[in-house]
Formats: structure tokens, sequence, C-alpha cells
């Protein structure tokens, strides 16, 4: 994991998932996760099955649901911190699939790592709009501290734009998500490639 990783949001975006997301495998993005949190099982299966389509020379990640990342196909998971636990989900997905598990503090990257964790969502850098429950801002200082001591990759997220990417890459992130300021341009793959040149 490595560069730009996209997570898709149709509430916030301009042309819809499917659109998006075509345009995230056309500039060969690192991942592309689902997230829905407001659709229904049959709907987001359906969906995924259309985004796994898409993806399928990338690496495709579902955010929560376990069940559904099976029924698909997918590579793997996303998961928060009130999603199934790391250890469960591993001993349910077994060692091929890919699990990431987004972490809040130190405490909680090392417990993800110990648990089974390929890689780690660092939430959230800067305040962002996108995520009612998100907290309080970490800042940059929680993607240094994690580096210092956990060597699985990073995927730092929250109101990341262009112009603070630079120094979110210089304390230590592998790679970054950016879903506002991707999604809600008039150009997706534009806006994209703009953050993969930083990398
Ligand atoms: N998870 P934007 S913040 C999906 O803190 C997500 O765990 C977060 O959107 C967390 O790039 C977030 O528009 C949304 O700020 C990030």
């Amino acid at each position: 994991m490595k560069g730009y990783y996209f997570i898709t949001d149709s509430r916030l975006s301009r042309a819809g998932n499917i659109s998006d997301v075509m345009e995230a495998a056309s500039c060969k993005v690192d991942a592309v996760q689902y997230r829905n949190k407001n659709a229904e099982t049959r709907e987001m299966y359906e969906e995924a099955l259309h985004l796994r389509e898409i993806c399928r020379d990338l690496t495709f990640l579902i955010n929560d649901r376990i069940d559904i990342a099976l029924a698909v196909g997918a590579d793997g998971v996303h998961l928060g911190q009130t999603d199934m636990p790391c250890k469960t989900a591993r001993e349910m997905l077994g060692e091929e699939m890919i699990i990431g598990v987004t972490v809040h503090s130190l405490f909680e990257a090392l417990v993800a790592k110990r648990d089974g964790a390929d890689y780690l969502g660092v939430s959230p850098i800067f305040q962002t709009a996108t995520k009612s429950d998100a907290g309080k801002p970490a800042g940059i200082a929680l993607i240094e501290e994690i580096r210092r001591k956990i060597d699985i990759p990073l995927i730092a997220i929250g109101g990341i734009n262009l112009s603070n990417a630079p120094e979110v890459i210089g304390a230590g992130a592998d790679g970054l998500c950016a879903i506002s300021c991707v999604v809600e341009s008039d150009d997706v793959s534009a806006q994209i490639k703009r953050f993969q040149d930083l990398f």
C-alpha cells in the first residue's frame, strides 16, 4: 500500500460511485475501498459486484461488511474501531485476505497490528465534515508516533487536501485518502493524479 487510496462517497460524489471508481481505476490507484453507510444489504451487494468488476486489476476492499467482501470476491475489508474486531475478522477471512483497521492512537495501532491487520488507516488527521463522528483531529504527530513503532503501511485520512498532503507524506504516511477533495471535484482523475504526483 503506497500512494493514493480511493474511498467512495455517494453522498458527496458529483458523478456517482461507478463513474468515480472507473476514474480511480484509470489512474491505477493503490486501492479502492467501497464504503456505503446508507445502503441496504442488497443494494450494497449489487453495487459492490459491479465495482469489483471495474476493479478487476486493482486491490478492492469493502468497508465494514465482511459478508459482502466474501460474496463479491473482494481482496479484503477495512474495519473501524466499532466494526468486527480485527482478530475475529482474521479468523473468518484467513491469511490471504487483506484487513485494514482505522486507528486513532498508538495503542489502537499496536492492538490492530497484533491482531493481524495488514495496514492501518490513521485518522482523522485534520478536521473533516465528511464523517460526522470522526472526532478530534490528531494532526500529523499521530502519523509520526505510529511510524516510529510500526512498520506496516499507514494510510492517512481525514481533512486531507492538496495543500496539506505533503506534510502528511513527510510525517511518514505510506499513502493517503482525500474523499471530498476528490469526489466533489469536476475532474476526479485529474485530482487523483495531482495527489499521485506527490509520491
Ligand atoms: N474516516 P475527507 S475521516 C471515511 O476519521 C473517513 O476514521 C475517517 O473524508 C476517520 O477526506 C473519513 O473528505 C472521511 O475529509 C474523510
